[in-house]
């Protein structure tokens, strides 16, 4: 029978070659570094061999807290080779944070940088984790070391395609993040999906400058050049300038809006410098019709929009391809193929073309589920089993998909989610603090920015910035509101909820730009 591990359809793509130039680091210690693909398949082979030393259990979770670097996607690469489930952590994320997620996965291996190693360490061990390598970005830590000494051969674990393959962290409306399961079967079917959708060639070569710890850089990047056998330019931080500068021996760009803002204040974006390119897609937050024309004015490339989460990796994609249609601003595509994408009212009827209400989608693509949490699960599901975004659109009669807002309670700052529940819970837990509401405003740069308003127990007194100061030391830097207020009250409804639409409203120019 097939082997339906992933890896195994990403090591049949590699280029016969082994000695080709896989990946070409563009910053970080010694750059440039040059990876072949001999170098990744015996790379992963030393790692996956070193995690089958650790006589793990049968879906033992492998738990990842490091800098970006070729050594971290090859770690990620190992543990789908060894039939493991990858469980990656924003960089950002502080002590708390990472207590909840390594108490809740309760992960088998940890591996983080060696300067957190003291505390990642102790609520590893405390959680029952009995293994805790250190990877830094400068190819040091006790996991290279350890995998140096293991055989360059390994055959890879044979694994079916509803294998568990990866759990994604997503923030719940709740404020406690859920664990999307994601199977190999889910990632391997988008994959090859996007693989046809969006001409992915051979002679393609992608500048990577996302983050891999989230499904747009660790999936829909890694997994589209890695799949097409292309080289990757790969940037550990995006650096608008360094990106520009490399754009004429790229064909591939990929990232979040904020990424395309900040290229477009650049005066070294020009036609001439894009000439070379294939294809610049973008997603994770709502791409800005400016952005979207600005761009087109200034390259003569309309960016490609696409739609997903992290439950579902890709929904939806604008057309590749002039013959299915034009790349459409302000709108995220037509449903990726195999990919079902309806609309419904508040009540779970269908609506008609054209009209506002859930998207609710179906596919190969689609979750398993929430670790642990089965209610969770089926809370999010309909009764025909078709998932609920949490998002709202419409689908016009031409097929297009336009999102038009969230019913989720969900802010996304440069392309990361922040949950204002979470934020709240930990100011409500400040001292003299009566009340709090979190909303997102416009921001000229991330899109939308995190404010706080805060209300004060009778007879205390708050200080907004030192609340803030407070926050910083506690959860990712990400998530810190941009700006925060003290107020007598919140405003309400009739029903007693706050008016998250009027402290929007009041904000809404503070960092618009
Ligand atoms: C950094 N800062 C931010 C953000 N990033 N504030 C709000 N939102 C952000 N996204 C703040 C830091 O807190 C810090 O503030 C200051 O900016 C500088 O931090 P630094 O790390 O140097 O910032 P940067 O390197 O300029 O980062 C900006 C960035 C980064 C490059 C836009 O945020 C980024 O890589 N975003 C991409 C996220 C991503 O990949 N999302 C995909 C999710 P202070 O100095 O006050 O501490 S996958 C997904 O959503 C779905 C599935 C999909 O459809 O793809
Ligand atoms: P995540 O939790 O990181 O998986 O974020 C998924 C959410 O990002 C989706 O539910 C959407 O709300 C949002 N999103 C992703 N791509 C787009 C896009 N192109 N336009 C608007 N929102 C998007």
């Amino acid at each position: 029978m097939k082997n339906g591990n992933l890896f195994a359809a990403l090591r049949a793509a590699f280029p016969a070659q082994l000695e080709r130039i896989a990946i070409e680091t563009a910053d970080g210690p010694g750059a440039p570094l040059y990876y072949t693909w001999g170098d990744l398949e015996r790379g992963t082979a030393m790692l996956a061999n070193l995690l089958d030393s650790l006589d793990l259990p049968a879906g033992a979770r492998v738990a990842v807290q490091t800098e970006k670097s070729v050594e971290a996607l090859m770690l990620y690469l190992a543990v789908l080779r060894a039939g493991y489930v990858y469980l990656p952590l924003n960089t950002a994320y502080q002590a708390a944070e990472i207590e909840y997620f390594i108490g809740n996965a309760e992960p088998s291996v940890v591996v983080c940088s060696r300067r957190n190693f003291g505390w990642v360490s102790q609520l590893a061990f405390k959680a029952g984790t009995r293994n805790v390598f250190t990877l830094d970005d400068d190819r040091s830590g006790s996991l290279l070391e350890r995998a140096a000494l293991m055989s360059d051969q390994h055959t890879v674990a044979p694994r079916a395609e509803g294998d568990l393959a990866a759990i994604l962290y997503t923030s719940g409306t709740t404020g406690r993040s859920k664990g999307a399961m994601l199977t190999h079967g889910n990632l391997l079917s988008n994959a090859r999906v996007l693989h046809d959708y969006w001409g992915w060639r051979r002679d393609d070569v992608l500048i990577h400058a996302l983050p891999i710890f989230h499904v747009h850089g660790l999936f829909v990047a890694s997994h589209g050049a890695l799949l097409a056998g292309a080289r990757m330019i790969w940037l550990a931080r995006f650096d608008a300038r360094k990106v520009i500068e490399r754009l004429p021996e790229a064909t591939v760009f990929m990232g979040v809006p904020t990424l395309y803002v900040r290229m477009l204040a650049e005066p070294s974006l020009t036609r001439q410098a894009c000439a070379h390119m294939r294809l610049f897609i973008a997603g994770s937050a709502p791409l800005l019709i400016e952005t979207f024309n600005d761009w087109i004015a200034r390259t003569g490339h309309p960016i490609l929009e696409r739609y997903g989460m992290s439950e579902t990796i890709m929904l939806s994609s604008n057309p590749y391809d002039a013959a299915q249609g034009e790349r459409r601003g302000g709108t995220v595509g037509f449903p990726l193929p195999g990919v079902g994408l309806r609309i419904r009212d508040d009540k779970g009827h269908p609506l008609p073309s054209g009209e506002i209400g859930h998207i609710e989608v179906k596919g190969p693509n689609v979750f398993k589920g929430y670790w642990r949490m089965p209610e969770k699960t089926a809370e999010d599901f309909t009764t025909d089993l078709w998932f609920k975004t949490g998002d709202v659109g419409k689908v016009g009669a031409d097929g297009y998909v336009t999102i038009v807002g969230r019913s989720k309670d969900l802010i996304i700052s440069g392309g990361y989610n922040v949950y204002p529940a979470e934020i709240e819970g930990y100011l409500n837990e400040m001292p003299g603090v009566a009340e709090s509401a979190v909303v997102g405003v416009p921001h000229a740069d991330f899109g939308e920015a995190v404010v706080a308003v805060v209300v004060a127990k009778p007879g205390a007194t708050l200080d907004a910035p030192a609340l803030v100061a407070e926050l910083k030391s506690k959860i990712a830097n990400f998530k810190v509101p941009k700006a925060a207020f003290v107020v007598a009250d919140l405003p309400r409804n009739a029903m007693g909820k706050v008016q998250k639409n009027q402290l929007r409203e009041q904000h809404k120019a503070l960092f618009a730009g």
